[in-house]
């Protein structure tokens, strides 16, 4: 089944719900209906989309014939009960990261998959040059990875007024900042290194613990994490939601034995590549590049490419997927349960005050 043969739905209605429709039409699927909390917001997320039905619940999404792929864009706690129906009624599923608030919770919504195709969407994976950065160590230009530094910081909760559900452990569960954008962090470490994380130290921050409309606050805006990996490499992980000026600054260096790879995702159109005798920057120009990263060039070199075209070639990977199609590097259930039990460390390690392991490492 092409993907302009796709009915899509959309659960949701705020920002990555504008996002993940735009990415559906950039495929050229169907845009079939929206859900959301109330027939009323279901409407006004209708209009503001440009899709003809709005629902007036997700039963009535679940039940529509025409809807073949399901897209979760709703609060965290809401992905389990929401996904597990959707593939209970044989649909397709995106679901936003985190998976979910719980580790049980995404073990049920893995098992819950069957022969449906189900992805979340750490869309960072489909920037060329990070495909780029993960060829050089798949291929061993690279070398054995020795160390690895992420940082992923914003400035959108800096003040005592900003606030969002995600502050609300009902709504967004026991990790705010790590669960939101460290997810993303940790997936592209292991995504770029071939790598896994096998053990983590943490320390965390709560700067407010009273925001505009949340109070009692427990979750945090920042999380610095210290990890060791599977095959003996160490590192050390930023993660924060109240960095002045940082929008939305994810940066991964990674150094191999024989090259260091460096990728900014706010400069998404190089990849720095360091040597011992003399460094280089990488642009995004098909022509020089490895052919997973390649393929995902979508217009020439010098024409800016950037989160949504990530978004898009991820919806893409996700509806080929759907026709029976392999592609490389799709992110799916097992990858978002992954994310969550590496979130889940994290906070048990800063809880205790102890490293928390997570699987067998090389120096453990
Ligand atoms: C807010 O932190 C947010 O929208 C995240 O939820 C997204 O996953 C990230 O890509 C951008 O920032």
């Amino acid at each position: 089944m092409g993907a302009d043969q796709l009915g899509i739905a959309i659960v949701g209605g705020g920002f990555m719900a504008t996002v993940h429709s735009r990415a559906a039409r950039a495929a050229r699927a169907r845009l079939v209906g929206v859900a959301s909390s109330t027939p009323e917001k279901a409407a006004t997320a209708a209009d503001a989309l440009g899709i003809a039905t709005a629902y007036a619940s997700l039963d009535a999404l679940l039940d529509d014939d025409a809807v073949d792929v399901v897209h979760v864009t709703t609060p965290n706690a809401l992905h389990a009960e929401q996904t597990i129906a959707a593939l209970a009624a044989g649909k397709h599923v995106v679901c936003e990261k985190p998976l979910a608030t719980t580790v049980a919770d995404a073990e049920r919504m893995v098992g819950a998959i069957g022969t449906n195709i189900a992805t979340v969407p750490f869309v960072y994976r489909f920037h060329p040059m990070v495909r780029e950065a993960r060829a050089r160590f798949r291929d061993g230009t690279a070398g054995t990875v020795l160390s690895i530094h992420g940082s992923y910081l914003q400035d959108w909760l800096l003040g005592a007024d900003d606030d969002n559900w995600r502050v609300d452990t009902d709504q967004g569960g026991r990790s705010r900042a790590f669960a939101d954008i460290g997810s993303h962090l940790v997936d592209l470490v292991e995504f770029v290194s071939g790598d896994r994380v096998a053990r983590v130290a943490t320390t965390k921050k709560t700067v407010f613990a009273d925001r505009a409309a949340h109070h009692g606050i427990t979750t945090e805006d920042a999380v610095a994490v210290v990890l060791e990996t599977v095959s003996g490499a160490i590192g050390t992980l930023l993660v924060s939601q109240v960095a002045p000026g940082r929008k939305n600054r994810l940066h991964l260096e990674i150094a191999g034995s024989a090259e260091s790879v460096a990728f900014d995702q706010e400069h998404p159109e190089t990849l720095w590549v360091g040597r011992r005798g003399g460094s280089l920057l990488i642009p995004r120009d098909a022509d020089q590049l490895h052919d997973d990263a390649a393929r995902l060039c979508v217009v020439p070199a010098g024409h800016p490419q950037g989160y949504q075209d990530a978004f898009n070639a991820f919806v893409a990977d996700t509806y080929a997927a759907i026709g029976g199609d392999t592609p490389d590097g799709l992110p799916q259930f097992a990858d978002g349960l992954r994310a969550v039990r590496v979130t889940d460390a994290v906070i048990d390690a800063a809880e205790s005050g102890s490293w928390i392991e997570i699987e067998k490492g090389s120096r453990s």
